[in-house]
């Protein structure tokens, strides 16, 4: 099966299960856990930030940032299909009490003047704004990068209203080696970044939220009552500080892998994108001639996985597990489906 539900499927490499093995461990909820204290050290550097700290999952980042920032009653800004609202299981809600104001993007990314437009008055009849979300890259925008001068835009709009900023860079790895711009330069115009490293980087478990050391010191306290303290998490971690220094760079193969099956399928009879929007490792096409579900059941039958992404679009992502040969046998199996 040449597995492309997601680039959350990639098994740990042999040698990344060394490094796992020899990990020093510590109980890291008592603050002693040397490879965990590594990670988020490794980590607040790249992102240039102060502090940072690891946790289970990149839903729990996003939601324990969304938490540290706000107040129950608050209203948070984001992307209409942004992963924080679309797939965090009502998280905003259920865990921070907040509202979310949703934007149209294109292709997930939207703008300074949509930021400034949802923006509520100062008037005790409103929630009060006080969050924009970016996603970095866009998941359900098909893997988009966001140009950094819109960055720029939508932050110096959220500011200027005294509002704080978010990046949910579950993909920002992906971002930086497709762009060249270092991911300290994205995150210059965020008071609080996620990352994951289970992911494209290719480790088992695990994410990360950076920031200054006060907001980090304040979204430990919600990690812990969300469940997300955990003891000799060093194991976990090592896999993450493994998949940092040594997969990072090779995210370009992926992004390659894509731009090679985006073209391989696009013109077959029901597929509809257009190829040139694919940046980075996601490929997200229309379908037309059947609905998506036969689309995934036809794919699996000719040996490849991809996962039904809405009404009328499949998507399929690229990863450390998938080779450039079988993404040829993958485009084999499409051109099979399509000619029914
Ligand atoms: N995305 C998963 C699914 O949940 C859809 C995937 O297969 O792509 N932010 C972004 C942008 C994400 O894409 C994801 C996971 C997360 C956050 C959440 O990460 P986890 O799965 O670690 O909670």
């Amino acid at each position: 099966m040449i597995d492309l539900r997601s680039d959350t499927v990639t098994r740990p490499t042999p040698a990344m299960r060394r490094a796992m093995a020899g990990a020093e461990v510590g109980d890291d909820v008592l603050g002693d856990d040397p490879t965990v204290q590594a990670l988020e050290r490794r980590v607040a550097g790249i992102l240039g930030k102060e502090a940072a700290a690891y946790m289970p999952s990149g839903t729990m980042t996003n939601q324990v940032a969304i938490r540290s920032h706000t107040e129950p009653g608050d209203e948070i800004i984001l992307e209409a299909v942004a992963h924080s609202y679309f797939f965090e299981g009502g998280g905003p809600a259920a865990l921070s009490g907040v509202s979310c104001r949703l934007l149209a993007g294109e292709r997930g990314i939207f703008t300074a003047e949509q930021v400034t437009a949802a923006i509520r008055p100062r008037n005790y009849h409103y929630p009060v704004s006080k969050l924009v979300c970016v996603e970095n890259t866009h998941n359900r925008g098909g893997g988009s990068i966001w140009p950094i001068q819109t960055i720029a835009e939508v932050a110096a709009a959220a500011r200027e209203a005294g509002l704080a900023l978010h990046m949910d860079g579950a993909r920002l790895w992906n971002a930086s080696v497709a762009t060249g711009i270092p991911e300290r330069e994205y995150a210059a115009h965020f008071d609080s970044v996620s990352v994951c490293f289970s992911k494209g980087l290719g480790a088992p478990v695990g994410s990360a939220l950076a920031g200054t050391a006060a907001f980090i010191d304040r979204a430990r306290r919600f990690r812990k009552m969300f469940g997300g303290g955990m003891r000799q998490a060093g194991i976990i971690a090592a896999g993450a500080l493994y998949a940092l220094e040594n997969h990072r760079a090779r995210l370009s193969e992926d992004h390659a892998n894509a731009r090679r099956l985006a073209e391989g399928i696009a013109g077959l009879p029901g597929v509809e994108f257009d190829p040139a929007t694919v940046e980075t490792n996601i490929v997200i096409f229309r379908t037309t001639s059947m609905p998506p579900a036969q689309w995934v059941a036809r794919l699996k039958a000719a040996g490849v996985l991809v996962l039904a992404g809405g009404p009328d679009t499949v998507r399929a992502v690229t990863h450390l597990d998938v080779s450039a040969a079988q993404i040829d046998e993958a485009v084999a199996a499409f051109r099979r489906v399509a000619a029914g």
